[in-house]
Order: structure tokens, then sequence, then C-alpha cells
């Protein structure tokens, strides 16, 4: 294939209830959205999930336009690539800033599969007809806030609930939590808010019978999460520490973890995902898709990738209309007791809604 147009375009979207981790809040979204073109008038698209502000991790949106134009898009324009896996290879040379480089590879890999006249989901390897659905729950105002929510998402049928914690946000809400709601799958999730001091109050965490504990520690550490979780009965999970193939092996080898969450743009792109999936089943380390409040294009990236035989967890992909008033996809990402049916059409499966997307631009420009 070769790519002969690409578009990349700025978005902002207000979300309609803010989320907030323990790094910070989202009320109105930013990012961008790439269409890559082929001769015969197919498009793939992709969607960058770096934030407005480096929080998460050290790329922003504009940080993501900076090398997509300067770097990454002059790269793929015009030059012949046989297969998708070929672009990540394509990227070596540049370090890191694994959400641009995921953008233009996934809308590559969606180009590919349309292409071939495949689903996204087929063209990665997957064989899941439909996927298991948890939710992310933000920090609340009150405990009574956080009651509430849950017991809205058990009742649409929600697979698993995630709550996001913090220090002074953490044991007496678990204990509030159970005691509503003794067995629903539940886990936290900390966006590395804790240091390995805090051992005694995250063994507390122990009693409530978590699936896991996502990223209780340091953003780059798998060192002292080793530690960690030898003296936790339950597992860690980790999302921010887990870059690529290679900090995966290590975490796995040190034990710094038991699960991984497996975002797209945290590690680079599809390609990267599927080293990451295929190493940890083979190592019987479950994994499941973590979300970053992404667009309808984001999502079904995401929904594509979780149909691999060792996405055995619920991830964080829910309904559209869990975050947008109007997404920029048709139909939207829909939701029905806990389950997404992947799409059958060719490529992402869902079309990108062009009005829409131009009602949300901000920005825009072409390469060719
Ligand atoms: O850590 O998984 C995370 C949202 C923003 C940044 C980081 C995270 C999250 C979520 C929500 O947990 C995921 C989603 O619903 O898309
Ligand atoms: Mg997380």
């Amino acid at each position: 294939m070769i790519v002969k147009e690409i578009i990349l375009r700025q978005l902002k979207m207000s979300m309609l209830n803010p989320f907030t981790t323990s790094f910070g809040t989202f009320q109105d979204k930013d990012f961008l959205l790439l269409e890559v073109k082929d001769e015969h008038g197919n498009s793939g698209w992709g969607e960058s999930v770096a934030f407005h502000s480096p929080w998460y991790n050290e790329e922003t949106v504009k940080t993501n336009w900076h090398i997509l134009e300067d770097f990454l898009i002059p790269g793929i324009l015009h030059k012949e690539i046989s297969h998708p896996d070929e672009v990540s290879e394509m990227f070596a040379y540049i370090r890191k800033n694994n959400m641009a480089k995921a953008a233009l590879e996934g809308a590559v890999w969606d180009l590919y599969a349309k292409q071939n006249g495949v689903t996204l989901a087929k063209a990665l390897g997957g064989e899941r007809k439909e996927i298991e659905v948890g939710i992310s729950i933000g920090i609340q105002k009150s405990i009574d806030d956080l009651l509430g929510l849950i017991d809205e998402y058990v009742k649409e049928g929600y697979k698993r609930i995630k709550v996001k914690i913090k220090p002074g946000w953490d044991v007496e809400v678990m204990r509030e939590i159970r005691k509503h709601f003794p067995t629903v799958p539940l886990m936290a999730d900390a966006n590395s808010a804790y240091r390995l001091e805090d051992i005694e109050l995250l063994k507390q965490l122990d009693e409530f019978n978590l699936m896991m504990i996502e990223q209780p520690l340091a953003s780059d550490d798998i060192i002292d999460h080793a530690t960690l979780q030898k003296e936790l009965k339950t597992p860690i999970c980790l999302d921010e520490s887990i870059h690529s193939y290679e900090d995966a092996r290590k975490a796995v080898e040190l034990g710094s973890c038991k699960i991984i969450n497996i975002k797209v743009g945290r590690v680079g792109g599809l390609t990267e995902s599927k080293r990451i999936h295929d190493y940890c089943q083979q190592h019987n380390i479950p994994v499941w898709c973590g979300g970053m409040l992404e667009s309808g294009i984001g999502r079904a990236h995401n929904v594509a990738l979780t149909t691999l035989s060792n996405f055995v967890m619920p991830g964080d992909t829910a309904a559209s209309s869990r975050y947008w008033n109007q997404d920029v996809i048709e139909p939207e990402v829909m939701v029905h007791d806990g389950m997404i049916t992947v799409p059958e059409k060719a490529g992402i499966g869902y079309e990108p809604n062009l009005e829409t997307i131009e009602k949300f631009t901000t920005i825009v420009k072409k390469y060719n």
C-alpha cells in the first residue's frame, strides 16, 4: 500500500461529566484524529490519546502534532508498506512519543484492513464476536455520589467496576462500596498516587477481595511494584509503567505485576500491543484493554484489539454515551448487558461521521 494523503485534525469535545483521577480533572477533551488515504479512495482512521497536559505521560496534543507533522507523516507518505507491522519498524529510530506513533500506525492498520475487505479484529488475529466491558469511575464529591453511580452502572450490566483512588479516598471508600455491593467484580486504580512507604495502607485493601489494584506506585517504576506485590494478596496490574514489549517482559520477570492493562497509545501501536498480548499469554498473565477517554475512533480500535484471546478481563471500553453527547462515529459504540458486539464491516467497522467531526474540529491540515 502507498499512503497518498494524510489529514490531521485537532478536535475539542466536551465530556458529559467531568472525570477526576488522582492527577487531575478532565472536562473538555482536546485530541487528534488522523485520516490516511490511498489512491483508491479508501480512508484509514486513527486517534491520538495524548491529553492536553502531560500528566498521564510526557506527551501532549501539541507534542503529538509536532512529532506527527515533522517526523512521522513525512516518514510514511508515498512509501511502499506491505504490512502495518512495518510501521513500528519505520518509526523505531524515533524514541518514545508512543501516542503519536500509535495514532498513525492505527490509521494504517484500518486502511490495510479496508483494502483487504476484513475487519480490523480479523486483521489483528482476533476471533471474539463480542467483548466484555467494565467501567471506570472517577473520584466523586462524596461516597454517596459514588455509590449511586455504581448502582446505576451495575444495573446497566457493566461486567466490573473500577474506581479511582488516591490518598484520603481509598480504604474507607472501598469499605463502603463492599458494604453495599459485596460481590460486584471490583478493582481500584491509583494512577501512581502512592509510594512504597504506604505499604501498610495498601495492604488494608486486601480485605475487599479486589480483582486487582492498578498502578499503585510511580509511573516509571517496576522495582518497588515487585516488592509491593510480594506483600499484597491483591494482584497488581500495571498501566503507566508499561511502554513496550520489553517493559512487559521485565515487569513479568521481576514479578512486578500479575495482570497488564494494554493501552494501544501508551505502547506505541497495535503491533506492539499484539506482541505484549502474545508474551503475556505465554506467561499466564491475563490482559485487558485500558481506555483514555477516547472518541469513537480510538474506542473502535480498542474493541478490535480486545477480540484477541488473552483479553480475558473486561476492559475500560465503555459505551460512547458514557462520555459524549454525540460521538464521531456511526453507529456509536453501544453496550448491552456489559457486552459490545464486534462490528462486521471492514476496518474499524464504525463509520466516521464527517459532519460531526467537522463540527468539533479546531485545526485541520492536509499533507500530500
Ligand atoms: O488510568 O486508566 C487510566 C482515564 C484517563 C487517564 C487514565 C486512565 C483513565 C481511565 C478511564 O481509567 C478510562 C476510560 O474510561 O476511557
Ligand atoms: Mg490506569
